[in-house]
């Protein structure tokens, strides 16, 4: 049989109007030569499925589609991309240059595709743009993302800065993932942290700067990884790539094994990744990002002493003293951390308490000492990250004299953030992941299903309203104010005397049970719920339900740190650590935000950022739970499909206009698309626009 490909369906006349619309704008069927291809392919518009109610139909043309390494569909102009599993040869130089000024629905679907319709949407309507990834863990977020900058550095007019620019924006990347990305279960490259990068243009469409927002790091896998897990690349890639000069520089042993930071997951090596190219890829690329000899030094310096601090051990005197029994660690963390040795053996046993004005020293138990050790070992970490973010976005940040001649124009804002996720023991790490989840797909419903169907009630179109699962009822159980569970959680840290994590999850059942999303083992009718442990609350997330063990949220929303060990640090040599704790906070009285309630203010402020542009959407799939190619588990795609609100998303864009402008913007539209829309049939549409611009 002659192989059909995806072009062969039917191709589309260069035209503003996708294939599908009619010309009263109503959406209609395919035509009858296409069916053999569709056949064998499926259709590369969901909107074109005859059947498009039945989800069984949704679910076999993907699988058709992906059968048939067709990774990418639309619907409308929201683009579905399914996990290949494995390397496609679509996305070379060649690849960007078919998609390049092409429109949207002429070529078949391709998140370059996306990439140029957003890119060129920036350009004629002049409003800066955002491109939403979303999808759970290891659904392929991050590689769409990667995917996305790479069609903009390759294919956007260069600017004299730009092929430095472009060198930095693609080299943040493995930098990035080295410090903030890690193997778990669902993904060998899972990101442990949210990323928002605006790329910002000039007004001739050539990208000029960006800048990077980051979320809430998860900096408890620095001293503690689930089986089967590991700890943040870089440690590894440290480990296995360091020239041997700097292997004894930093004191280090090669074996990650011989790290207690390192071997809790038992995995030290993923068959996927090359920690020795990576860690090639790390350090070559950190000199471009701006940083200098001394700062990759005190970088490593620091990652190194994470390390010893790990393997830095205490005894119990007869005397009930807690004292350090590893001498030579602390030796080798006054060199790395570049501090007073014996105040940091100190500040390790110690705790430094201001009482009535006067300052007390009181010493620490066992399991005290050893939790303030992991507490330094993740701020040190956390807020080394921070620095590392920062220190990127000054070397991105739009020159002065850019700014100063208003030749800065628009951006394209993209995110990248961690999946829906739901492991054996989940905790206040997941919680926080899923909340994220939960306010994107929020704003997915307001942007997508909700305006979208009040637009034509309100211009008096004749519209049968699409039901939908509205996820609101979730955020706020989580985030309103005084009522949930991140409220309850700030009081129960907050609240003098004896608490501790059972006695927050006692409150949330006063105060939460009941709600129909919200599960504990305790029944309404004072009965046990025998199969729930005591120690858990249960969601019912719009992606499924997930338990959360309470162990560990009190502590983790604290997130402090010793006054004693912050003192020592804010008096280090190493130069990064010396901006991350600063003086002025060792004496500062006032308590600061709470770690869930910082996160849920910034995810606030995300979301204002968010709706201020104009999104585009790509909505990831995995085909299945072993990370293989080739296999299709439908049971557990078509799950994803129900809670992504595909299916809705289908309803409403097949039953509404396909073509939407608003008015200002249409009138605004630069010559070329009214010659398009005027003359569809026309030429034009493959021809060079800008001599008409
Ligand atoms: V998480 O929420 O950060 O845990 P992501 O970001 O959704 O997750 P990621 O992009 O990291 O997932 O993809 C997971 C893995 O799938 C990658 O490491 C690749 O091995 C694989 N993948 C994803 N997309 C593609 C693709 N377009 N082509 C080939 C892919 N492989
Ligand atoms: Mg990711």
């Amino acid at each position: 049989m002659q192989e059909v490909k995806e072009e062969e369906q039917p191709l589309w006349k260069c035209s503003d109007l996708p294939p599908e619309v009619d010309v009263d704008g109503r959406v209609r069927l395919v035509m009858e030569s296409a069916l053999t291809a569709r056949d064998r392919v499926g259709v590369q518009d969901f909107v074109l499925l005859e059947n498009y109610n039945s989800e069984a139909a949704f679910i076999e043309n993907l699988r058709r589609r992906f059968r048939e390494n067709l990774i990418y569909t639309y619907i409308g102009s929201v683009l579905v991309s399914m996990n290949p599993y494995k390397d496609l040869e679509i996305y070379s130089k060649q690849q960007m240059e078919r998609y390049r000024g092409v429109s949207f629905y002429e070529i078949s679907p391709h998140i370059y595709a996306l990439s140029d319709n957003t890119y060129r949407a920036m350009r004629t309507e002049r409003k800066d743009q955002c491109i939403l990834i979303s999808g759970e863990s290891g659904a392929g977020k991050t590689e769409a993302s990667k995917k996305v900058l790479l069609y903009y550095a390759v294919t956007c007019p260069a600017k004299d800065t730009m092929d430095t620019l472009g060198d930095k924006l693609l080299q943040s990347n493995p930098v990035l993932e080295a410090f903030g990305n890690a193997k778990t279960l669902r993904n060998d490259n899972s990101s442990r942290f949210g990323k928002y990068m605006d790329v910002q243009f000039d007004f001739k469409g050539a990208p000029i700067g960006g800048h990077i927002l980051n979320y809430l790091l998860e900096k408890s896998r620095v001293v503690h990884q689930n089986h089967g897990e590991r700890n943040f690349h870089i440690f590894y890639q440290l480990l296995e790539g360091a020239e041997d000069e700097l292997i004894k520089t930093l004191n280090l042993d090669r074996n990650p094994q011989s790290y207690n930071y390192l071997v809790k997951g038992n995995c030290p090596r993923v068959s996927s990744i090359s920690d020795k190219n990576n860690w090639k890829t790390v350090i070559n690329a950190l000199p471009v990002i701006g940083f200098s000899e001394d700062e990759v030094l005190n970088l490593l310096e620091i990652i190194a002493s994470i390390l010893h601090l790990g393997n830095t051990l205490f005894g119990e005197g007869e005397d009930g003293e807690t004292h350090i029994t590893t001498e030579e660690r602390i030796t080798t963390l006054k060199k790395l951390l570049g501090v007073d040795g014996s105040a940091l053996r100190e500040a390790l046993t110690h705790k430094k308490l201001t009482a009535k004005g006067e300052e007390m020293i009181s010493p620490l138990n066992f399991e005290q000492a050893v939790s303030a050790r992991d507490a330094l070992a993740k701020a040190v970490y956390g807020r080394t990250f921070t620095w590392l973010v920062e220190k990127i976005n000054q070397s991105l940040a739009v020159k002065e004299e850019i700014y100063q001649s208003g030749k800065a124009s628009t951006v394209i804002g993209l995110l990248d953030i961690y999946g829906f996720e739901v492991l054996q023991t989940n905790s206040f790490e997941q919680f926080c992941i899923n909340y994220c989840n939960e306010k994107l797909q929020q704003l997915f419903i307001e942007l997508t299903l909700r305006s979208e169907q009040e637009e034509y009630e309100t211009e008096g179109i004749a519209w049968e309203p699409v039901t939908y699962f509205d996820n609101k009822i979730i955020c706020d159980l989580i985030e309103e104010k005084h009522k949930g569970i991140i409220s309850i959680l700030d009081e129960e840290c907050l609240r003098p005397g004896e608490t501790c994590d059972i006695s927050f999850l006692e409150k949330l059942e006063d105060s939460l049970g009941g709600h129909p999303h919200f599960v504990t083992h305790k029944l309404a009718n004072g009965k046990t719920r025998r199969v729930m442990n005591r120690e858990e609350f249960r969601l019912l997330h719009y992606a499924g339900e997930v338990n959360y063990n309470v162990n560990g949220f009190l502590d983790k929303n604290n997130d402090s740190l010793n006054r004693n060990l912050k003192e020592v640090l804010c008096q280090s040599e190493n130069q990064i650590l010396c901006l991350c704790f600063r003086r002025e906070e060792v004496f500062d009285q006032k308590r600061p935000e709470m770690a869930a309630t910082q996160f849920k203010n910034s995810l606030m402020k995300l979301m204002e950022i968010l709706m201020s542009k104009e999104p585009s959407y790509v909505r990831c799939i995995k085909p299945n739970d072993c990370k293989q190619p080739g296999r299709f588990d439908e049971i557990l795609i078509r799950h994803q499909v129900k809670y992504l609100g595909l299916m809705e998303n289908l309803r409403v864009r097949r039953a509404g206009f396909a073509y939407r402008r608003r008015f200002e913007a249409f009138l605004q539209r630069p010559l070329r698309a009214i010659v398009q829309i005027l003359y569809p049939t026309s030429q034009l549409g493959i021809c060079d626009f800008s001599k008409l611009d």
